[in-house]
């Protein structure tokens, strides 16, 4: 069962916008922050046998005048303490959803955890560009106030839908 999120207290400057990126391995996490970061950096850690083990993303680009600075985690259920450490003082989260296969537990865990921590959570419905894509399934079924259908290969769409969703968060900052 995924534990809690620490409590939210953001570590960052005025100015300055931690989003730490979650969702299934797979799901177009490390792609959404190279779309929006070319020169993010990707770090993989590999078990001694050639398996990756842990996998992490960091990225940064700027929307109107603020740093944003975002955090991908692994989506593996056993990286649940990485996750925790990643997560400490976001400002705000996106979830991020592959929404050409059905939703599986891990994202429904991490959806649940997010909204009751109060966190600001931006639900990206990726891959919309495939055709078997279905983000009406993934809106009824991890609804929330913020959804985006993007494609995280496109990365004007990747932006798009970042820039409005620290608009719509950059009041509470
Ligand atoms: N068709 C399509 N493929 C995508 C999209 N985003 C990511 N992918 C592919 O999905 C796979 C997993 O993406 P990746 O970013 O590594 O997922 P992560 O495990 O969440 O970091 C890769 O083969 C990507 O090229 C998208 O918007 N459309
Ligand atoms: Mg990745």
């Amino acid at each position: 069962m995924l534990k809690k999120f620490p409590p939210k207290y953001s570590s960052m400057p005025a100015g300055k916008v931690k989003i730490v990126v979650f969702g299934s391995y797979n799901a177009g996490k490390s792609t959404f922050i190279q779309a929006i970061d070319p020169e993010s950096r990707h770090v993989e850690a590999h078990a001694e046998n050639g398996d990756t083990t842990v996998a992490l993303d960091f990225g940064r680009t700027s929307v109107h005048n603020l740093q944003v600075y975002l955090f991908g985690t692994p989506g593996q259920e056993r990286f649940e303490f990485v996750r925790q450490i990643i997560s400490r003082g976001m400002d705000a989260a996106i979830l991020m959803v592959d929404c050409s296969i059905g939703i599986d537990e891990f994202t429904r865990n991490i959806h649940l955890a997010l909204s009751d921590q109060g966190i600001p959570m931006a639900m990206m419905l990726n891959k919309c560009d495939l055709s078997e894509a279905c983000p009406a399934m993934a809106r009824r079924e991890l609804p929330g106030p913020l959804l985006f259908e993007i494609s995280a290969q496109d990365p004007e769409s990747a932006r798009a839908a970042l820039s409005r969703f620290v608009d719509s968060i950059a009041g509470d900052l």
